[in-house]
């Protein structure tokens, strides 16, 4: 929709409040027809308006779309470089394309990319990420520290832990996390992280960090497929979740672990993940890009990397995998 008509569109449903709007009226006032009213009403809907249309009366906006805004986020928000720079978009294909983008013309450490929507949302290895609009967290994070390149699957944890302290921060939900990168909630994955890297051999220059969070989705929202194994905040807490107020949340407990990572490695951050993790001391199978490994995940060492016992008593080293229980 034009932008100044959507302006002139949302300023007369504003003035009017709960009375409603003829299309007559409307259409003299914005200067088009009455069809093109009744298009550009359609549009709304589609964004995520929801409208009362009553006959001989006009129409009235019931419900406008609960939508993330950069300035709700800047609100209140008490980091020192996470999040302060906010690049908020309707629609993408993926946040992690932009972030590869910005990261390479020097975006500031702590940028941020989030999104209303993902249509090429992705997982591992190439795998889709379903990314509905207006329910979900959909961002990357770039960040710009100095470590060696085996180390960058830390963030991934170090990632985790900070929305699973969020989570608990207001709700009381138990978050619970399966190594490397999902976090469930009663058994369904509620969360993925997908980190990825722009560095040379020696070096790194990026380490993206996306995150993906299902929040207010209802059952159905999910498609046939996740059904079973995907869940919300929402479906699981009972009640909706205010998504900046999570954000903003993430970004505190980020920056917070962030720094204390960047001044005393990994191991404090260990200790959190660990305290966290439900596959510790359980039976699992964890399938590789080249094998299925069996066995008791005995934890995972100070890189991050997961230590699996099997049943002849050697000991695997698994740096990336899914993991069944
Ligand atoms: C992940 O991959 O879990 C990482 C997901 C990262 C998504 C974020 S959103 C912002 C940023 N921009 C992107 O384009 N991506 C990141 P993986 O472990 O490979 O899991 C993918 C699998 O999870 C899929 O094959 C599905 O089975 C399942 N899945 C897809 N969408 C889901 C959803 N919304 N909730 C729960 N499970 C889902």
């Amino acid at each position: 929709m034009q932008s100044e008509i959507r302006k002139e569109l949302l300023d007369a449903f504003t003035t009017a409040g709960e009375s409603f709007l003829s299309g007559q009226y409307l259409a003299e006032f914005i200067g088009c027809s009455r069809t093109a009213v009744w298009k550009h009403i359609e549009e709304l809907r589609k964004e995520g308006f929801e409208l009362e249309a009553v006959r001989n009366k006009g129409y009235r906006i019931v419900k406008t779309p609960e939508k993330i805004t950069a300035d709700e986020i800047r609100l209140g928000l008490t980091t020192k470089f996470i999040g302060r720079n906010i690049h908020y978009e309707e629609s993408v294909e993926s946040t992690q394309k932009i972030a590869h983008r910005l990261a390479s013309e020097n975006a500031l450490e702590g940028t941020v990319i989030i999104a209303e929507e993902q249509l090429s949302g992705r997982g591992r290895m190439d795998r889709k990420w379903h990314s509905p609009k207006y329910t979900g967290i959909w961002m990357s994070l770039i960040l710009r520290p100095n470590i060696p390149l085996p180390k960058a699957p830390q963030l991934t944890l170090l990632a985790a832990v900070a929305i699973v302290q969020a989570i608990e921060e207001m709700t009381d939900l138990i978050p619970e996390i399966k190594w490397p990168n999902d976090i469930l909630i009663n058994g369904k994955k509620v969360t993925g992280i997908l980190t990825e890297l722009q560095a040379e051999a020696d070096r790194i220059h990026s380490i993206i960090i996306g995150i993906g969070i299902n929040v207010n989705q209802q059952k159905e929202d999910f498609p046939l497929e996740l059904q079973e194994t995907a869940s919300s905040l929402f479906i699981e807490n009972g009640d909706p979740i205010p998504r900046s107020y999570l954000i903003k949340n993430i970004f505190k407990q980020f920056e917070k672990l962030y720094l204390l990572y960047l001044d005393q490695g990994f191991f404090p951050i260990k200790l959190l993940w660990e305290g966290y993790c439900i596959s510790i001391g359980k039976h699992i199978r964890a399938r590789t890009v080249t094998n299925t490994i069996e066995g008791k995940a005995l934890g995972i060492t100070d890189d991050g990397v997961l230590k699996l016992e099997d049943k002849t008593g050697v000991i695997h080293y698994v740096y990336s995998a899914d993991i069944e229980l």
